[in-house]
């Protein structure tokens, strides 16, 4: 039976439906009874697997297909009115070609399956921030991680009320998972997403980069906020104040880690502690005060499993205890858990590999092969997490102090530097660039320019996108947070890390923290304000041989290396034409000047 008399959503459903044609039509009304039946559906038909229900209580396993295992950037269309709109860093079809063509690939599409109508709210229920969704897809395993990463069920419908017509309509079909025919294709100005024949995380949680990323980075310019990929953490000082900051990374550069960190014990002994608010995205607005707020549209975590052990983020891995979906991940078959990469040092003897063969783990790793794919991803609900913030669901979001860009550079950029200013800052986030991961499909390892790390996440024209940063600095004028760069990713001639990262990278937001509220000295730079090396932190890390004079090293800025950037953005920006802010021209030539 629906559950709204919304006459808007009422339409969609009945056209999506004489579309699909699906057999039956579930609406999901998110109660434990409901979830508990589609779980054991999904187990009966071999989607999921239930692991060790006393270790791991209500976790599943679930397997994708082995040419569905990341976002397809290449597949991913958006269908403005016209190819402008969506700019030169988008892949951008006809609205109407493409309509026609995909209604070809939808029509009957879910004969003999299922549609399950799914109503979500992306922010907390009331949020003026918040807005609703609703997802019409064949797929349980998506009604699942809805369930986690959203708030779904009537009370979305609630919230939406019985006329509004502002909802994001998402429809997904897994169809026959055929690469060749897998689209994710959104028109922003009708509020719509379809994606068909992938069952991929990033491809068919429609919720997630989908809607609160492609069209709400749209809705944002219209409606004056912002969609960012971002996280979200408070940083308690040890009188108690907490100070809030977002960081937009690339895929699989961080973002968990960062929102999730324990500080060192130098720093937990005097009383610092790290809340998390989000680890993805963050939508951002300008409160009655004139402060920039933060929410976290999702409502749990879609994290990267590989990687995440009890000393890298002992936080994530304990969000993983309960009520988690594990995708992709091996098993360990002695006693049915999971088991990835960097997890221990003990691989599984009796594993079954991500792809669903039965290995010896230990030969099978000396073999130098993986048993979890890198993007192998763990669903766990934020309130698993056991530093999530007491704001988790604070209708108003946290007020923001900082903004922190950074993505993975080997050489040119150092470990953080501070723009000069917010204009200059949003000239720091257009420059972003970052070795290619395995969260998207396609060679990894390659510098790519990433701006904001938006660069597959922007609903309409990137240059565009960047005059609305320019002026929401203006809206926000001294208010507006300080804008920050960080980089834990320099390398040395041994092609290590040099950084130790994960929890030490405290010691960059302390300093990030007390520059952004006027406690903390810089020095200029040719690229911006830097801490002096001894500004940062370094106690009880000489067993990881960082010394001042490493800290200098990883602080330092070769203009010769800068000098080739420079000519990288200028091919960069020529891609935008006149629609590049001239503003952003200003700060490249500048720049230019500068590392001369
Ligand atoms: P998405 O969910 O794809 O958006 O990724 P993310 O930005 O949340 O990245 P995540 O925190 O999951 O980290 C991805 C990978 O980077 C993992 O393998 C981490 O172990 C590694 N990583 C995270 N932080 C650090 C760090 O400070 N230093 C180093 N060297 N590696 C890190
Ligand atoms: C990312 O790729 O940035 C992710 C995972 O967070 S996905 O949901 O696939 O987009
Ligand atoms: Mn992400």
């Amino acid at each position: 039976m629906a559950l709204t008399k919304n006459p808007n959503v009422l339409k969609w459903v009945e056209e999506t439906v004489a579309l699909t044609k699906p057999d039956n039509i579930v609406w999901i009304d998110g109660s434990k009874a409901q979830l508990d039946a589609l779980t054991k559906e999904s187990v009966d038909i071999g989607e999921i697997l239930p692991l060790n229900q006393e270790k791991l209580p209500g976790c599943y396993y679930h397997r994708t297909k082995v040419n569905d295992v990341a976002r397809v950037e290449d597949r991913t269309f958006i269908c403005t009115p016209t190819k402008e709109e969506a700019g030169p860093t988008n892949n951008w079809a006809d609205p109407t070609e493409i309509k026609a063509k995909l209604t070809k690939l939808y029509d009957g599409v879910m004969k003999g399956r299922t549609a399950y109508v799914i109503p979500y709210s992306m922010g907390p229920i009331g949020s003026p921030l918040a807005k609703v969704g609703v997802e019409i897809t064949d797929s349980i395993y998506v009604v699942l991680n809805m369930n986690i990463m959203t708030r779904m069920g009537q009370q979305a419908f609630t919230n939406l009320g019985d006329t509004s017509d502002d909802f994001v309509r998402g429809l997904h079909s897994k169809a026959d998972i055929d690469p060749e025919n897998r689209y994710i294709v959104h028109f922003p100005q009708d509020n719509t997403i379809w994606s068909i024949n992938s069952a991929y995380g990033g491809n068919v949680l429609l919720g997630k980069k989908c809607f609160a990323l492609r069209i709400a980075s749209y809705q944002g310019r219209n409606e004056g906020w912002m969609a960012e990929h971002m996280l979200i953490l408070g940083i308690e000082k040890p009188n108690g104040e907490i100070k809030y900051v977002t960081a937009a990374f690339p895929s699989a550069c961080g973002k968990t880690n960062l929102a999730m960190l324990i500080p060192p014990e130098g720093y937990k002994s005097k009383g610092y502690k790290v809340w998390t608010v989000g680890d993805d995205i963050a939508w951002l607005k300008q409160g009655e005060d004139g402060q920039l707020y933060a929410i976290n549209p999702e409502n749990g975590f879609f994290g990267v499993a590989p990687g995440t052990n009890a000393k890298s983020n002992f936080n994530a891995l304990e969000s993983t205890k309960k009520d988690t979906i594990f995708t992709n991940v091996a098993l360990n078959n002695a006693d049915n858990t999971v088991w990835w990469e960097q997890l221990d040092k003990n691989p599984p003897v009796d594993a079954t590999e991500w792809k669903g063969s039965k290995v010896n783990g230990v030969e099978w790793k000396a073999k130098g092969e993986n048993l979890a794919h890198p993007n192998s991803r763990f669903t766990a609900p934020a309130k698993n997490c056991p530093c999530v913030s007491s704001e988790f669901d604070n209708p108003k979001g946290v007020p923001i102090s900082a903004i922190i860009f950074g993505g993975r550079r080997a050489k040119t950029a150092p470990l953080v530097y501070q723009a000069f200013d917010w204009e200059h800052g949003v000239f720091v986030g257009s420059i972003m660039a970052s070795e290619t991961t395995a969260a998207a499909a396609g060679q990894v390892g390659v510098v790519r320019r990433d701006p904001f790390a938006m660069l597959p996440f922007c609903g309409y024209n990137m240059a565009e996108y960047w005059a609305h940063w320019l002026n929401i600095g203006k809206q926000l004028g001294d208010k507006a947070p300080k804008i920050f760069n960080v980089n834990w990713f320099r390398t040395g001639d041994d092609g290590k890390f040099i950084w130790p990262g994960y929890g030490d990278n405290m010691r960059v937001l302390d300093w990030i923290i007390e520059r952004a509220t006027g406690n903390a000295e810089a020095v200029e730079t040719a690229i911006g304000y830097e801490p002096k090396p001894s500004d940062i932190n370094i106690d009880g890390l000489e067993s990881d041989g960082i010394t001042n004079a490493v800290v200098t090293d990883l602080l330092s800025v070769d203009k010769s290396l800068w000098q080739e950037d420079v000519k990288g953005i200028k091919e960069f920006y020529a891609k935008f034409g006149d629609k590049l802010p001239k503003e952003l021209q200003k700060q490249l030539d500048n720049l230019e000047t500068r590392v001369k």
